[in-house]
């Protein structure tokens, strides 16, 4: 049996990389790896610097991040009509007074932009914002970013990236330069979930589809994913699905699953990301604010697993109650992988349980989190909460290990970390067997 190093009076020497652990040593070195590991940051609302203003960053917009609106409106007499009249400066206003000055911070969100605050030395406790402006409006974009993602131990940033979102498309036509830190995602909300409000943008651009995506209309958006993957060269495509999505079912946005995007998955070699079980705008005058959660019948999701073997599925759920289910899909199908606490998961005290249940049930073979960072400086906060939450929980299943018999070293739990936060995402987001004319995306 492996057994812990001790020094020649018996105390916990510093152990080196291949020494077995005493207890003792276990949270610090695990504390130490994660703060030391670069992580890959699978699904994000940022954008890289040539998107210009579509990138959001700055006081007023952490402030104006709708987690917070959505806490403001609980809080405030305010309305929804007339917050939204007021410029993002006086809504920022507001929700500063309301929440942070008038109240205590404590919710996750909250805490959150004190946090970041924190991290650039700025003041937690003013009444104004005045200092904070003022240094946000100091920073370039390009060193801020540069700076802020080596505050939050990120190498890689996974964008979100509408095809159909006319300002995003806009500057993909005029062709955008890659970025050694951030990747694109081809999000087909738009594709899959609202067809007929959207098809005649396809059809503006020559594509020969129609409102029932008959006929041709797949091999048409098969078509249209194909030119759309040489302008992004995404590294996953994905969709968000109500709690109400079901397949087989025999709707379009399911159709054109079968006959465009799976297919061209397979082709891209590329995994399609499920999102499953927002209800969108349940209270619309909250606007992003308004969207809720259902708990999905993921029968849809054992469905595609095993009708599409071929097709890899990268999947978060945003119901609790569909948490375990998942985890209990990934043991049966290999094509399935979890990620994220997602939105309404994304709190420390679920994020615990969740995870705990994912290592109790998938060892290390599951992508624990993601930040959905909509603003630049939130990936400070989410991934240092991730960091500390992983530290409790892997400290934890080590030292159950030790005390069944068996321990481990520093290079153990270097190796289980990076599977977590970086292999396991870089494996899935990378072609399994390149063709010699794919381009590999580096990370
Ligand atoms: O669908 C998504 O990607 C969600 O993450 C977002 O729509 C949501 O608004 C969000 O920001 C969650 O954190
Ligand atoms: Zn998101």
């Amino acid at each position: 049996m492996r057994t812990a190093s001790l020094n020649s009076t018996g105390e916990n020497s510093v152990a080196s990389n291949g020494d077995v652990l005493t207890e003792a040593q276990i949270p610090s070195i695990v504390e130490g790896v994660l703060a030391s590991t670069q992580f890959v940051d699978i699904h994000t609302h940022l954008f890289a610097p040539a998107f210009g203003k579509i990138g959001l960053w700055g006081i007023d917009e952490l402030l104006t991040y709708h987690y917070l609106e959505a806490e403001y409106f609980r809080y405030s007499d305010s309305t929804p009509s007339r917050y939204w009249s007021l410029s993002k400066r006086e809504q920022a206003d507001a929700i500063w007074k309301t929440l942070f000055v008038e109240n205590t911070p404590i919710s996750e969100a909250a805490r959150g932009v004190i946090a970041v605050l924190k991290a650039f030395q700025l003041p937690t406790e003013s009444s104004g914002l005045d200092e904070a402006r003022a240094f946000f409006e100091a920073q370039t974009i390009e060193a801020h970013i540069h700076k802020v993602l080596q505050m939050a131990g990120v190498c890689t940033l996974v964008m979100t990236n509408d095809p159909l979102d006319p300002e995003e498309a806009a500057v993909w036509m005029k062709g955008v330069a890659n970025h050694k830190q951030f990747r694109a995602v081809m999000r087909l909300d738009r594709i899959l979930c609202n067809w007929s409000a959207h098809w005649q943008v396809l059809a503006g651009q020559g594509y020969q589809v129609d409102e029932q995506a008959s006929g041709k209309s797949g091999a048409k958006v098969r078509r249209f994913l194909a030119d759309w993957y040489e302008r992004m060269h995404p590294v996953y495509m994905a969709v968000s699905l109500p709690d109400t999505f079901e397949y087989p079912q025999g709707t379009v946005g399911n159709r054109l699953l079968k006959e465009a995007v799976l297919p061209a998955c397979r082709e891209m070699d590329l995994p399609l990301s499920l999102m499953i079980g927002v209800r969108k705008g349940v209270n619309p005058s909250l606007r992003l604010a308004g969207d809720a959660v259902g708990r999905a019948n993921l029968r849809a999701l054992e469905n595609l697993c095993r009708e599409f073997p071929d097709n890899r599925f990268l999947v978060s759920v945003l119901s609790r109650e569909n948490q375990h289910e998942l985890c209990v899909y990934a043991r049966k199908f290999s094509n399935l992988m979890p990620f994220g606490c997602w939105w309404f998961m994304n709190n420390p005290s679920i994020v615990e349980e969740i995870t705990r249940e994912r290592i109790e049930m998938l060892g290390t073979s599951f992508i624990p989190q993601h930040s959905d960072a909509r603003v630049l400086e939130q990936v400070i906060y989410k991934w240092n909460n991730t960091r500390r939450t992983l530290t409790r929980i892997l400290a934890d299943s080590y030292r159950l290990l030790l005390e069944d018999g068996r321990g481990v070293t520093r290079d153990d739990v270097q190796r289980d970390v990076t599977r977590l936060f970086r292999s396991n995402a870089e494996a899935w987001m990378a072609p399994r067997a390149p063709a010699s004319d794919t381009p590999t995306p580096s990370f």
